[in-house]
């Protein structure tokens, strides 16, 4: 059984973790958001990407991101010299950033970079960029457009948001193997993440949406929103702003069309009838990812859930 999913940063590194615990490694593949994509002080960080290789190897830092017990001598040393660095990449994290850049400045393709990363780092689940071309979210605000680092991190998301823009999006072609992914799985999970910038950026690339509507695979998504909140980051506060219900059936309503299967936590549970109302089936059980048990738990009820 190859079960493909659609990933964004940390929620889908910890449902890949609890998947890759319970089912043949070999058989998973996710297809990354590179919409956080930065360059920061000439090298590419890909943070999605990085979330997902770090937790699958067990390295994942203590927030989610970045590599856990990493040091910050690189950034005391920047911000010693005057720079006033507000992007916290630590000591060890930096590594793969130096070792993606130089594949990249060798001709390496994105692609081909972070298999030598998820590689290095011992991987056996398949981690694909969504392309490997130039494919940016920038955050449309009050207070003007922002690259995505810029408002998440710099302004602590907190700056309202009135839209998003991608600008890569119209040139950007699906990485080697994407859409085979998508088109050819058994299960196709759109992980809980957020669904403007995390997986939106992925079907803007072109061909990714079609092989998602086209799939033979059984399509199921896992709502980032419980109980009207989102587990992490700003998803919740975007759909508000956008005028979106902030609620698992308003995450149910955006993937209308796409999937069949949509999945929201049982403290959401009054809410199965709605979103069976939008066509689809719908299924609740406990989906906090809290610990090893509780990611292996999530993805076996996911795997069923498909079945
Ligand atoms: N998030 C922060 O809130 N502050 C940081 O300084 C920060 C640094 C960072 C470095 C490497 C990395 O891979 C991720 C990092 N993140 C940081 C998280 C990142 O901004 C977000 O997790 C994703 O882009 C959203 O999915």
């Amino acid at each position: 059984m190859n079960i493909t999913v659609l990933a964004g940063g940390i929620g889908a590194a910890r449902f890949l973790a609890g998947l890759a615990s319970v089912v043949p490694s070999e058989s998973i593949t996710a297809v990354c958001n590179v919409g956080d994509d930065l360059t920061w002080h000439g090298l590419h960080v890909s943070p999605d990407i990085d979330s997902v290789i770090y937790t699958l190897a067990g390295l994942e830092g203590e927030h989610g991101w970045g590599v856990r017990g990493d040091t910050t001598a690189t950034l005391d040393g920047l911000r010693a010299l005057g720079i006033d660095e507000w992007f916290g990449i630590g000591d060890r994290d930096l590594a793969t950033h130096l070792l993606r850049t130089d594949r990249l400045r060798a001709g390496a393709t994105l692609s081909e970079a972070t298999a030598a990363v998820a590689t290095a780092r011992g991987l056996r689940v398949r981690v694909l960029p969504v392309t490997d071309d130039p494919h940016p979210t920038v955050v449309r605000t009050a207070e003007g457009d922002l690259a995505f680092q810029e408002y998440f991190v710099h302004r602590r998301a907190a700056v309202p948001v009135q839209g998003f823009v991608f600008p890569g999006a119209t040139a950007a072609r699906p990485a080697p193997g994407v859409v085979e992914a998508i088109r050819d799985a058994d299960v196709l999970v759109i992980a809980p993440s957020n669904p403007f910038v995390s997986i939106g950026p992925l079907l803007e690339v072109a061909g990714v949406r079609d092989a998602l509507v086209a799939s033979r695979a059984r399509r199921l998504a896992v709502s980032p929103i419980i109980g009207g909140a989102a587990v992490k980051g700003p998803a919740a506060e975007m759909m508000q702003a956008l005028g979106h219900e902030v609620s698992a059936l308003g995450v149910a309503r955006l993937y209308t069309g796409l999937i069949d299967t949509f999945i929201l936590d049982t403290v959401d549970a009054a809410l199965l009838p709605d979103v069976r109302a939008l066509g689809l089936e719908a299924v609740a059980f406990d989906t906090m990812m809290t610990g090893d048990e509780g990611r292996a738990r999530v993805a076996r009820a996911v795997i069923a859930a498909a079945s």
